[in-house]
Formats: structure tokens, C-alpha cells, sequence
């Protein structure tokens, strides 16, 4: 527990060595466009996360959800560590006597009240109530893991502080089997705090403002969605045995013949705690959907190896195969010798994993999916919806991967965080490819301290997510300041650094500089970019999109010489808004500057290195107040309640026609609409 005492004290110490009055230094951005240059090669790498595995049930392994509603207590803004002076986290919140909220988890605390928690700044407070039955006690360890608090969280368990972490939308977790009471009620307190500051990623500022009830924090930021804040996912109790396996790593590779072949990689928990415990082997099988072992392994005292396995049944994306996004369970058995002379060896611990076989690799022309060019067509995203903000919610989820399919997409960009672990499950059964993003949105202020985060943020990404067959590329940041003097040692330094841990995955990033100004693209492996034509760039000019996007992305490989995607492209359009001949906003306005980017994405196609076209965004999302939004980001293709604007059945056209041009997939029925016996609009 020593070093949790070290981490939160430091935690605390960062709060406190802010400002006498409890404040981060969180300096404006706009106040900091020059900045000394800064040096990096001291800049500390992130120490490898350890564990995190997805939590599941399993003969050795039990699985307790704490989510449902808790209780909130807000602190003031001015005195965001009131809690932690008074030892509010000693007993019941209700003890302080401050309003008691009821609190969703998984939600945002945001949109819940009819008050303004909406735009609280500083920290708020989560309690509830737990019982762990009497049989947990002893042989196994008890774990608690958090999938992701935003921005950061101090937890504390029966008034004893379990851990701590900062950074939104990646899990946590600590063993807190010596913290709680067993057979008895226990209770978990979380102070969650969202105040950005320009060394959190993403960065952001808070500062004093003068309103007509005196001056109150307000916090600001440049990146375009509303800061939700709270316990954001699921929260779970789980055990493993004392001895147990703690973390899997897997790579896949298929031949050109269809042999598969997966290694893997295992680490243990326990042994190191003088615990007597020898495990005696560990056998390791890969089944089939029909739970038929195609692969297997037994090995003693060695906890990595290679399983080959002929024939295999590929992982493949949406439409480019007629049953894609296979997965095989993979499956490790760790055993220990029987206790009585003779007895046979004793099951200890059980993990599955489902797995994808694929190969994946990239030249300076394409990317390929088990040896095949992929063209991606899909879009960027968010995680947001009406009232729950960014909490996880498993019907949206669902939802959500039927519309995609619906419209023929084969792939979405995480912009502009890591998404639930849920939405990787289900992104690798649907076959549905992801470019994987950190949280560095618009990130400015190239300081040391903001390196080792961004870093960070990027090991904790590709440490989670690095076993989803579904996942192409890392996204190191989105719209980054890259064109300023600092960016170029910045990114050198971190793009480096992420390469030496990118699993098999090349790395890109959303630019929306120009070839000839950005200092981070020339270390990437695939150039994305970000443009607004006939939007933020001649507004209402559809007639001036196709010249000036094959330009520029021609400019984009002449510069760099490697694959190129556009990440984002669209319009703000209000649902039901009609103008004919098309005007800015109306619905027909988006579909006609679809349709003029999908005549410049014809263009580009045919040259080869041009491997992917991203909508922004696939539904309307919530922003902070600001004039130029009603009532949030309208560039959806799907509102924020996921109905389909008209723009979608266009795209749907498109996406199809795509599929069936390069992979000959099936159309689906309901494609054509009936309009005479003599006009068949089929493709
Ligand atoms: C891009 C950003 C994205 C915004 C979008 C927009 O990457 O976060 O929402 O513009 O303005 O620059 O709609």
C-alpha cells in the first residue's frame, strides 16, 4: 500500500501547490501561443501497464457489478479539497450534510439534475453501499476496477484510500482484498475531479470569472464536445486465485496457404508474493465457434508460445468476406500439482479470450488486411448521448453497430478518446475496423510534463486495446498545434516512443494543417487529414470541393509519400431543415456536399495511396455553449436520438456501391426503391 500513500500524496500535492485557493495553474491557452522550446530527452517513458484484463467470469474467477445508482455530493467550486481536508471519504457522505444527489453509474453526472451540475468545475463525490459474501475470503484475491472515471479519481474503501488515477476513458484497477470487511457491508467513495488543466490530455484551463454573484471557477477548452464528467463505465468486484494470470498478449499472423498461427504471451500474479503456490503446467487451446479445439499446447514453466492452426477461418472485415469478424476463444488453463502422492495436477486459474487470426501490414501505397489493399469507409465518432453524456449505455451501443452496418460503413475513427472496452468486443464480432485515438485533442503547449501523459495516454490505449483484431492504426492525436516550432522535437519524441510499443499496428493522426506547415506527419505511417470544404471554407459552395480536395490530397502524397485518408469532412445540418436549390444547414445542402466529396474521393481512388474517406461525424453530439452551435455539433449523418438524416440514405449508396465494386458483397433488399417498371436504380 506504500506506494499508493506516495501516489496519492503526490496527487494531492499537485492540487494543493496549486494556488493558495485550491486551484490548478491552468493558464489560458490562448495566453501561451509562444513558448519557450523545450527540450525532451529526459522525459520519463510510462511504466508498462500491468493487468487490466477484461473482466469475466470463469471456473476460477467470479464477476460483481457495483454499477446502478449511487450517491453524489458536489464540493464547492471555490474549495474543490474541502472532502479531503474533513475526511469526507471517513463515513457516510450523507455525514457532511451536504445535498445527497442520486447518481447513476455508469452516467455523466451532468445532464442528470435540473440544476447546474450541468457545468460544475472541480470535484464531486460518489458513494455506495457493497456487501462480498463470506466465501471470498482467504484463497483469493478481491479486485476492483473502474473501465474509465473522468478526468481523474481518488477511491477510498471503507475509509481506506484503495487508489488513484488521472485520465479519462482507460481503466484502473487495485486489489483491495485487505480493505474490505467479508460477510459484512462495505463502502466505496470516489472523488472525481474534471478540471483540465495544460498538462491533462485533453489539455484545458480553468480560471476565475466575475459574474453577478461574485467570482466562480469557470472552466474553458478549445476541442469541440462538452466535457462530460463522473464514473463514466461499468465499476466491478472481481477475484482470482492468490496465484493467478494477471495479463495476456497476443499477435496473429495468416499465410497465404490459411495457416493461421497465434503467439501468445502470459504473465502471473502471485508468485512473487512468497507464495508456495507452483503452477504445474499450463495448457493452452484455441476453439472454434462450434467450441472444437483447432489448436493446442501444454506448456510447463514457460508462459509463451506459438499455436498454428491450419486451415483457419480468418478474421475479416464487414462486407469483404460473407462471414466476417470471426473469433476463436482462446483459452489458458493454469494448473498445480495435486496435494495427495499421485493425485492429478489441480485447475488454478481460467482466462478466454476471444481472438481474431488476421494479418495485418502497410507499405507506402496501401494498408492490407490478410494480404488484401483495405479502403476504409466509415466515419468519426462519438461517445454521447441525451442525458447519459458519455456514460456507457449498451442499447445505444447496439444501436449504434446496427446503423453502422445498416449504411454499409466498415470502420470509425475513436475520435477523440478510447471508447468502451464494450464497443471493441463488439467492433471485433462485426468485423468493424477501428483507428484507435488517444485523447490529445487539439493539443497545444508542447511542455515536458504534457509529453509524458500524452504518452502515457497512448501506453495505457495500446496496452488495453492491443488484442482487438479490429484495430488497424493508432491515432496519436487529433488536430494537433503541429505546425508550431515546439511540435516537431515533440512529436518526434513521442511518435518514437509509440512505435516502440505499437503491437503490429502503423500509426496515423487527424491533421488539419497544411502538407507544408504540420512538424508531425513526416513520422507517421499513414497521412490522415481533416478538411472542411465548402463548410468552414467557402461556405455554400459546393462547386468547390472536388479541385481543392484532389489537390490537396495529392499535395499530402507528393510530400509524403505514403498512404493518405481524410478523417473528417461535413456540414452542419438541422434535421427537418429544407431549401431547395440547397442552402448551408438544410439537409439538402449535406447530401449535395456528400455527394461532391464522393466524386473527389472517385477521383483519388483510382490513385491507389488514397485508402480511406471518414464522415464527420456519425451522430449530432453535444458541445459546450457557444454561438456557432445549436444546441450542440450538428454534422451528424444520424441524429443525436440515431434516426437517419436524408444525407444517410445517400451515404448507405455509397458505402454499398463501395463494397460491392471492391469486395462483390451481397446489396442488401431494401436498397432499391420500387420507382417504374422501366427505371431500376440498381447498381
Ligand atoms: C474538427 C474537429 C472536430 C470538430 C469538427 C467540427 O476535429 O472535433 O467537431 O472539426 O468543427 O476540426 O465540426
Amino acid at each position: 500500500m506504500r506506494w499508493f500513500w506516495v501516489l496519492l500524496l503526490s496527487y494531492l500535492q499537485l492540487l494543493v501547490s496549486a494556488t493558495e485557493d485550491g486551484f490548478l495553474p491552468t493558464p489560458d491557452l490562448d495566453e501561451f501561443k509562444e513558448y519557450p522550446l523545450f527540450e525532451y530527452d529526459d522525459v520519463e517513458r510510462p511504466k508498462p501497464t500491468q493487468g487490466l484484463l477484461y473482466p469475466i467470469e470463469s471456473e476460477t474467477r467470479q464477476l460483481r457489478s457495483l454499477d446502478g445508482m449511487w450517491r453524489l455530493v458536489r464540493s464547492d467550486p471555490a474549495d474543490p479539497l474541502q472532502g479531503i481536508r474533513e475526511n469526507w471519504f471517513v463515513d457516510a457522505l450523507r455525514k457532511t450534510g451536504r445535498e445527497i444527489i442520486p447518481m447513476p453509474v455508469p452516467a455523466s453526472y451532468n445532464d442528470i439534475t435540473t440544476d447546474n451540475l450541468r457545468d460544475h468545475v472541480g470535484t464531486v463525490w460518489y458513494e455506495r453501499t457493497f456487501f462480498v459474501p463470506r466465501s471470498w475470503e482467504g484463497n483469493q484475491r478481491t479486485w476492483l476496477r473502474f473501465s474509465s472515471v473522468h478526468y481523474s479519481a481518488v477511491v477510498w474503501i471503507n475509509g481506506r484510500n484503495a487508489t488513484s488515477h488521472s485520465l479519462g476513458h482507460l481503466p484502473f484497477e487495485e486489489e483491495i482484498s485487505a480493505l474490505i470487511s467479508f460477510g459484512g457491508e462495505n463502502r466505496i467513495t470516489v472523488m472525481c475531479d474534471n478540471r483540465l488543466s495544460n498538462r491533462t490530455v485533453p489539455q484545458g484551463s480553468v480560471h476565475e470569472t466575475a459574474t453577478d454573484d461574485g467570482n466562480v471557477p469557470v472552466q474553458s477548452y478549445s476541442f469541440d464536445f462538452f466535457n462530460y464528467a463522473g464514473i463514466h463505465r461499468s465499476v466491478h468486484l472481481y477475484t482470482t486465485p492468490l496465484l493467478h494470470i494477471s495479463d495476456v498478449e497476443v499477435t496473429t499472423q495468416l499465410s497465404a496457404e490459411g495457416m493461421g498461427r497465434i503467439d501468445y504471451r502470459l504473465w502471473l500474479d502471485g508468485s512473487q508474493d512468497g507464495l508456495r503456490i507452483q503452477p504445474s503446467h499450463l495448457l493452452v487451446q484455441l476453439r472454434d465457434r462450434d467450441g472444437q479445439v483447432a489448436a493446442q499446447q501444454i506448456n510447463k514453466a514457460v508462459y509463451h508460445g506459438t499455436l498454428l492452426v491450419p486451415e483457419a477461418s480468418p478474421w475479416w472485415p464487414y462486407l469483404m468476406h460473407p462471414d466476417p469478424g470471426y473469433l476463436y476463444d482462446l483459452q489458458f488453463e493454469l494448473f498445480v500439482a495435486g496435494q495427495e502422492e499421485g493425485a492429478s495436477d489441480a485447475l488454478l486459474d481460467v482466462y478466454r479470450l476471444p481472438v481474431g487470426i488476421r494479418s495485418l501490414s502497410w507499405s507506402n501505397d496501401s494498408l492490407l488486411l490478410n494480404g488484401k489493399p483495405l479502403y476504409l469507409r466509415g466515419f468519426g465518432r462519438h461517445e454521447d448521448s441525451d442525458i447519459r453524456g458519455k456514460g456507457l449505455d449498451n442499447a445505444l451501443l447496439a444501436r449504434d453497430f446496427n446503423l453502422l452496418k445498416w449504411i454499409g460503413a466498415n470502420a470509425y475513427r475513436t475520435s477523440h478518446y478510447p471508447y468502451s472496452e464494450e464497443s471493441m468486443q463488439f467492433a471485433d464480432q462485426h468485423g468493424i475496423m477501428i483507428i484507435d485515438e488517444c485523447s490529445a485533442v487539439n493539443i497545444d503547449i508542447f511542455e515536458p510534463q504534457l509529453l509524458e501523459q500524452h504518452m502515457s495516454s497512448l501506453e495505457q490505449l495500446i496496452h488495453r486495446d492491443r488484442n482487438h483484431p479490429s484495430v488497424v492504426a493508432w491515432s496519436v492525436a487529433n488536430e494537433p498545434r503541429s505546425t508550431k516550432q515546439g511540435a516537431l522535437k515533440y512529436f518526434e519524441s513521442l511518435v518514437n516512443y509509440t512505435r516502440s510499443i505499437a503491437h503490429g499496428r502503423p500509426l496515423t493522426a487527424a491533421i488539419n494543417a497544411s502538407p507544408s506547415t504540420c512538424h508531425l506527419t513526416q513520422f507517421l505511417d499513414i497521412v490522415g487529414f481533416n478538411r472542411y470544404n465548402s463548410w468552414y471554407q467557402n461556405s455554400g459552395r459546393t462547386d468547390m470541393i472536388v479541385n481543392l480536395l484532389t489537390t490537396e490530397a495529392q499535395s499530402w502524397r507528393d510530400t509524403f509519400m505514403k498512404p493518405v485518408i481524410q478523417f473528417e469532412y461535413g456540414g452542419d445540418t438541422m434535421e427537418g431543415m429544407h431549401s431547395l436549390p440547397a442552402f448551408i444547414w438544410s439537409e439538402e445542402y449535406q447530401v449535395e456536399l456528400f455527394s461532391r466529396h464522393f466524386k473527389a474521393f472517385d477521383v483519388l481512388r483510382e490513385r491507389k495511396w488514397f485508402i480511406g474517406e471518414f464522415v464527420w461525424n456519425f451522430a449530432d453530439f453535444r458541445t459546450a455553449q457557444t454561438i456557432t452551435r445549436v444546441g450542440g455539433n450538428k454534422k451528424g449523418v444520424f441524429t443525436r436520438s440515431r434516426q437517419p438524416k436524408e444525407v444517410a440514405h445517400i451515404l448507405r449508396w455509397r458505402y454499398f456501391a463501395l463494397a460491392k465494386e471492391l469486395d462483390q458483397c451481397q446489396l442488401p433488399e431494401d436498397l432499391n426503391v420500387y420507382i417504374s417498371k422501366h427505371i431500376h436504380n440498381e447498381l
